[in-house]
């Protein structure tokens, strides 16, 4: 048994509840178990929660973050039909719900509210359209495709939250 594994054990047997300090190449490292609370899902390297309350955009942002959230973004197909299915097993349908993309600060520039930059779009054909020029805020789950539309936010919908893994 090499050295390494030796001080795996020893170390696992002495781990808090909130990871395992453990031995590798002469040096000690602690990794932390990544675990999303109770009621949110995993989907890679965050926690997400589906909010079946409609809400306004802006309240639903502000809902997230009185849970350490924000509304959700999405960055490649994956999370997304993963963010789909997990709405479906909540609700049991696949209606619209907002996720954290605006355009309200500036016409056309789609930030997250979260902060990371938009490179993956689903966007709908012929959206974002910027109906009567006032649609500042992106819903899932739109038409038929279930792909992205730009509608206006003050609009209640259902919604998504999500933050990065809590380390306990
Ligand atoms: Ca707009
Ligand atoms: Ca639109």
């Amino acid at each position: 048994m090499k050295l390494s594994v030796v001080f795996l054990l020893v170390f696992s047997m002495m781990a808090l509840t909130s990871g395992v300090r453990y031995f590798h190449h002469g040096r000690f490292y602690w990794r932390h178990f990544r675990i999303c609370p109770h009621g949110w899902t995993k989907i890679n390297s965050r926690c997400f929660r589906y909010v079946a309350t409609p809400m306004t955009w802006a309240n639903a942002e502000k809902n997230c973050l009185s849970m350490g959230a924000n509304l959700a973004s999405v960055h490649n197909l994956y999370e997304y039909h993963q963010i789909q299915a997990m709405i479906h097993r909540r609700s049991c349908n696949s209606r619209e719900a907002w996720l954290g993309g605006t355009d309200a600060q500036q016409e056309r520039t789609w930030l997250w509210s979260d902060g990371r930059p938009m490179r993956y779009t689903n966007w709908c054909r012929g959206e974002p359209n910027n109906a009567g020029g006032t649609q500042h805020c992106l819903q899932m789950n739109f038409s038929g495709a279930k792909c992205w539309d730009d509608l206006w936010c003050n609009h209640n919908l259902p919604s998504v939250c999500a933050k990065r893994f809590r380390r306990r």
